[in-house]
Parts: C-alpha cells; sequence; structure tokens
C-alpha cells in the first residue's frame, strides 16, 4: 500500500497595495501568481486508512512535499476558454429550464434567457454557463430532445450576441457535441464524463476545455445518506481518477477544470469541510471552480424566516477566492463582482482607482 500525499496551503499573505515585485512578501506562490502566496501549508499523508497532518512553513515545502505535487502547485495555468486566469473570473448562471423561463410552467422562452444571458455579460461576467437539465436535488433527468429543444436555440442566439464566452452545462455527449457546434467554448458537467459512456471521447473531439465536478450518487437520490471516509480527501482522489481518465481519452490537464461539487452528494458538514480547503485542490494541477450559489446548506445557516442566501453566497464565494479558486459559478454576478474588486484592491494586486 503506498501512501497519497496533499498538500493544503493556508494563511495567503496580501501583499503590500503598491508594492514593487521585489519588495514581494515570500512563502509559496500558487501557478505563479503574486496575489496568491502563502505562509504554509497541511502537509497530509493517507496511507491504509490512516491519515496523518503537519504544518510546514512554506520556506519547507519544497523539501517535504513530492516533486510531482509541488510542480501541480506551482505551474502557472492556461487559459481557459480564451480567459487569462490569472485573477478570480466569474461564471454567470443561466437556466434554461421550465421552472426558470416559463410561460405558465408550459413552454420555454429563448428570448427571455437570451435577455438575461446578456444581462449577465452586462454585470460582470466573465463567462455564461447554458444548462437546461437541472441537477438540483431531487430532480428528474431530462432526454436529450428536450435538452437541446431548449438549449441549443438559446446558444444560437446568444453565442453571436456575446463578447464573453459561454459554457454548457450538460451531462450529455450529444448535448456537448451540438452546443460546441453552435458556439460554446467550455463543457461542464457535473458528472464530470461519467454520465455518458460516449461523453469523453466527444468531449475530446471537441478540443474544448472541460469542468469535472464531484458528484456522489445521482441527483434525485444523492443526499440520501452521503458518506465519506475523509470528505476532502476522498473528493481530490476521485477527481484525479478522472484527471487521469481525461487525459487517457486525450483531453489535457491544461484543459481540464476541478470542482469539488459543493451539494452534490454532501452533508452541510461536508460542504463546510469543503470550503475550508479548496486550496489543497490547486494539488491537481488544474484550475478550480466553486459553485456555492443560492444553493441549499446556506439555509440552516441563516435567521429563522429568511430565504435571501445572497450574503451566504458571497461569502461563500470569497473563501474560494482566498483560497486561490479561479472561477467562481454564480446567479448574483453584480454582488459577486463588487466582492472580488474589493479583494482584489485591497490584496494589493491592482492600484486601488
Ligand atoms: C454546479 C454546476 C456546481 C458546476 C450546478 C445549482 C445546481 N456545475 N451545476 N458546479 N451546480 N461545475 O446551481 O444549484 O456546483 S446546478
Amino acid at each position: 500500500m503506498t501512501a497519497s500525499y496533499y498538500v493544503r496551503p493556508v494563511g495567503r499573505v496580501p501583499q503590500p497595495v503598491g508594492a514593487r515585485q521585489h519588495q514581494a512578501m515570500h512563502g509559496v506562490a500558487i501557478s505563479a501568481r503574486s496575489d496568491l502566496v502563502f505562509a504554509a501549508a497541511e502537509l497530509i499523508e493517507r496511507s491504509a486508512g490512516q491519515i496523518s497532518r503537519r504544518s510546514v512553513p512554506a520556506a519547507e515545502l519544497g523539501q517535504l512535499a513530492p516533486r510531482e505535487l509541488m510542480q501541480c502547485l506551482l505551474q502557472p495555468r492556461e487559459p481557459i476558454a480564451g480567459l487569462a486566469l490569472d485573477r478570480p473570473r466569474i461564471m454567470g448562471i443561466l437556466n434554461v429550464t421550465p421552472d426558470s423561463f416559463s410561460d405558465g410552467g408550459q413552454f420555454l422562452a429563448p428570448d427571455a434567457a437570451i435577455e438575461h444571458g446578456l444581462r449577465l455579460e452586462a454585470e460582470g461576467a466573465d463567462i455564461v454557463d447554458v444548462g437546461a437539465e437541472s441537477t438540483r436535488p431531487g430532480s428528474n433527468p431530462v432526454d436529450v430532445e428536450e435538452e437541446l429543444r431548449r438549449v441549443l436555440p438559446v446558444i444560437e442566439g446568444l453565442a453571436p450576441r456575446l463578447r464573453v464566452p459561454l459554457s454548457i452545462d450538460t451531462r450529455k455527449a450529444e448535448v456537448m457535441h451540438r452546443a460546441a457546434a453552435a458556439g460554446a467554448r467550455l463543457i461542464n458537467d457535473v458528472s464530470a464524463l461519467t454520465h455518458d459512456p460516449r461523453s469523453l471521447q466527444v468531449a475530446a473531439e471537441t478540443g474544448l476545455p472541460v469542468v469535472l465536478m464531484h458528484a456522489q450518487g445521482d441527483p434525485r437520490t444523492m443526499q440520501d445518506n452521503p458518506h465519506y471516509a475523509d470528505v476532502v480527501l476522498d473528493i481530490y482522489d476521485w477527481l484525479a481518477g478522472r484527471i487521469d481518465a481525461c487525459e487517457q481519452a486525450g483531453i489535457p490537464r491544461t484543459r481540464l477544470i476541478v470542482d469539488p461539487g459543493i451539494g452534490f452528494g454532501k452533508t452541510l458538514a461536508h460542504n463546510l469541510a469543503l470550503l475550508g480547503s479548496l486550496s489543497i485542490f490547486h494539488g491537481l494541477g488544474c484550475a478550480i471552480l466553486l459553485g456555492a450559489s443560492r444553493k441549499s446548506f446556506i439555509a440552516p445557516l441563516s435567521a429563522p424566516g429568511s430565504t435571501d442566501r445572497l450574503g451566504g453566497s458571497v461569502a461563500a464565494a470569497l473563501l474560494g477566492v482566498e483560497q486561490g479558486v479561479q472561477l467562481l459559478r454564480v446567479h448574483d454576478v453584480a454582488a459577486t463582482r463588487q466582492a472580488v474588486a474589493v479583494w482584489q484592491r485591497a490584496s494589493g494586486r491592482l492600484p486601488p482607482g
């Protein structure tokens, strides 16, 4: 039984606002970003079910962590769908499901969806994620014809009118293929290319970057009784396995984005453990996406009777940003963008003006 190693960078060191390169404060700079310098790390070893953890100052990490893992942490990330990942990027959510853009729940209105997509861009989205199959807990699957009928008119209508790239949120190979042909620039699959037996090959053929999201179980039943030995490490290992599968299918790691899948087969405790350990996923050598927006884990943390989840959503997004998450999938683009701008200006990354 060989041991597995993990590094969770901790203690981001904000650089002095306005400081020059030679005045930078030192530490381990994740993906070579000067705004993602960490003072220390938790070095974790798992072997035969036993987990040991130690704190290591950044300066000693290079001697103690496996070389390949250090390379994954330090390597700059390639742009995704034309977006440089030198700062947090916002993915605006565009749901084309009957309950989101409906006329009496009877039929979908592509025009309303297109308008909403344009509004997401105007609010500051760097990418717009279009999806037509609800994967919320308890939801039922949608067949491929119905999904195409909902999503294609929206992609075809939006792609020529947007300056930012479109992403397709689907678990189906045929939808990936058709959406790519219609102008989608990124594939976002909540099953990490496991749901449809053709999706690994089809995603590879599109040449597009792919978001690999972790889920335990199917949307209909995933919240029944989720269980992990160690939620963070189990999800890390599972994502590492999906990266391997993608590489074997011809999708290089530079084109992959990993996502722990907040709310997909997770209890409140699981979700909170993940939000507090997001920086560990840099060790996979990919960009990280976080989707916590308006999710139900926020409800039990809210005041009685409160239904608004904006505060919790923005807090979760900033937890991600502080840990170096590059992509935030959100409904509330304007509020998230404002929060990210405050973080960036106070991090010495951008001039205050
Ligand atoms: C996610 C997603 C997420 C990624 C949904 C909802 C449920 N895709 N699609 N990550 N969630 N990559 O938005 O509440 O967390 S649908």
